[in-house]
């Protein structure tokens, strides 16, 4: 569940959270980066175990392969991303369109990629690794220099910490968990943090309770009042956080006023796997955006880099066509600061979101020439003009028996989706 909002219909600068406060800038930025990377990324996706047999994963290498503590700990030590490049990974962020970044500062395998001084399993303790780079510091000045928001992945759930699965020494781990978080909090200023490892499972046994997660979420409002925090912070729908995080899927609601946001994998893994070149589509990515935005969600893509600590090529490729179609005629117009509208049910053709007067019709099915692309109304309103952004192509627009009828007067100006902006008095 997440904290809900009041939807576009009922906006009051004073207290429409999209316009003010603390996760205003969350609910307008719509669109981020994901990135998972770890000491299971110097794998890259493969283990060979000693009977010679080839075992396949991501992040969750070390349990799925049952590769045994020493043996993880050991490869873990060659781990060298030595071309892991903030600026480039910044810069491939900024030119997808997204606002936001947020990077696994600590994966399930208890590995963090910061210099803790909780432990000595990290990215500079226990690395082949330069002792001199803190890539968490360097992602930190490129995100600023570049007005992108830096957020931090955190399990909960730890495979390494020798308290961990035992509730009788669990405040042990949750002491070290707590001063790890102030470490980030204090060295790196993050806009938000993402947690995850929260669910039931006793593979190895997971002792959050509700509680713990109700205690953790106030320690860090008093860490940082300003944080924002997503919903996995302890038992999931108890310690609600301040979004929800519905994951590899596009929930059909809650549309009006509730705040989530919907991550995805850019092929079928999250950390780097080299054997998985199914890559989704930059035209599907582009609307997955849109349908996230129209239901007023935000939409998280990932990126693995690999052991070297370079973004996969398809990845960089896919993004920067998104961010082109972001650019082109202003059809980003239909994202940033948009949300769901209130006043038209979704259509089949395509997805519509709403920023002030201005309702953004993303086509993505044109309809044949001469034809019309039907709008269903939720609640009486006028359509004052309309036009499709960049081509200035003229578009007709009846009233019908439910709605409006919208006939174009060309030809779509963008496969992927080209966007028709509509002004409307929305009425009282
Ligand atoms: O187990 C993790 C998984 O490795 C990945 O980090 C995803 C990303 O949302 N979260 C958990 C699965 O829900």
């Amino acid at each position: 569940s997440a904290r809900s909002e009041p939807g576009p219909g009922t906006d009051h600068a004073v207290d429409d959270p999209f316009t003010s406060g603390r996760t205003s800038w969350f609910r307008q930025d719509r669109f981020g980066m994901f990135i998972h990377f770890g000491a299971y990324s110097n794998l890259e996706g493969e283990y060979t175990r000693p009977d010679g047999t080839v075992c396949r994963n991501a992040e969750w290498i070390q349990r799925e392969c049952q590769i045994p503590k020493d043996a993880y700990e050991k490869q873990a030590a060659t781990f060298d991303p030595a071309d892991f490049d903030a600026k480039a990974v910044v810069g491939a962020a900024k030119d997808a369109g997204m606002k936001y970044i947020v990077i696994t500062s600590k994966h399930h395998d208890g590995y963090a990629m910061w210099p803790t001084k909780v432990n000595s399993w990290n990215l500079r303790d226990h690395s082949a690794f330069d002792k001199r780079r803190d890539i968490l510091a360097e992602l930190k000045k490129e995100a600023d220099d570049a007005g992108i928001k830096l957020g931090f992945y955190y399990s909960i759930w730890d495979w390494h910490d020798p308290d961990f699965p035992d509730p009788a020494t669990f405040p042990r781990y949750e002491k070290r968990m707590y001063a790890q978080l102030k470490e980030l909090v204090d060295a790196y200023d993050p806009a938000l943090l993402w947690f995850d490892g929260e669910w039931d499972t006793e593979n190895p046994h997971n002792p959050w309770t509700a509680r713990d997660g109700e205690r953790l979420e106030s320690y860090l409002r008093d860490l940082d009042p300003e944080l924002i925090v997503n919903n996995r912070v302890g038992k999931r729908r108890v310690v609600d956080g301040d979004y929800g995080t519905p994951e590899q899927e596009i929930p059909d609601g809650p549309v009006d006023g509730q705040l989530w946001e919907s991550c995805m994998t850019l092929n079928g893994h999250w950390g780097y796997a080299r054997y998985d070149q199914n890559w989704k589509s930059s035209t599907t990515l582009v609307r997955n955006l849109l349908a996230t935005t129209s239901r007023s969600g935000n939409y998280l893509l990932n990126v693995g880099p690999d052991a070297r600590g370079r973004i996969p090529e398809p990845s960089v490729d896919r993004l920067a066509e998104m961010g082109s179609w972001l650019r082109a005629d202003g059809q980003g117009e239909a994202v940033y600061g948009a949300r769901y509208g209130g006043l038209v049910e979704e259509p089949s053709w395509g997805a519509v979101s709403r920023k002030g007067d201005k309702l953004y019709a993303a086509v993505t099915q044109w309809p044949e020439p001469g034809g019309a692309l039907q709008l269903k109304a939720r609640t009486a309103f006028e359509v004052k003009s309309a036009r499709v952004l960049g081509s200035g192509q003229k578009v007709e627009v009846a009233k019908t028996a439910d709605g409006y009828a919208l006939t174009p007067s060309g030809e779509a100006t963008n496969p992927t989706g080209t966007v028709v902006e509509l002004t409307v008095d929305p009425g009282p």
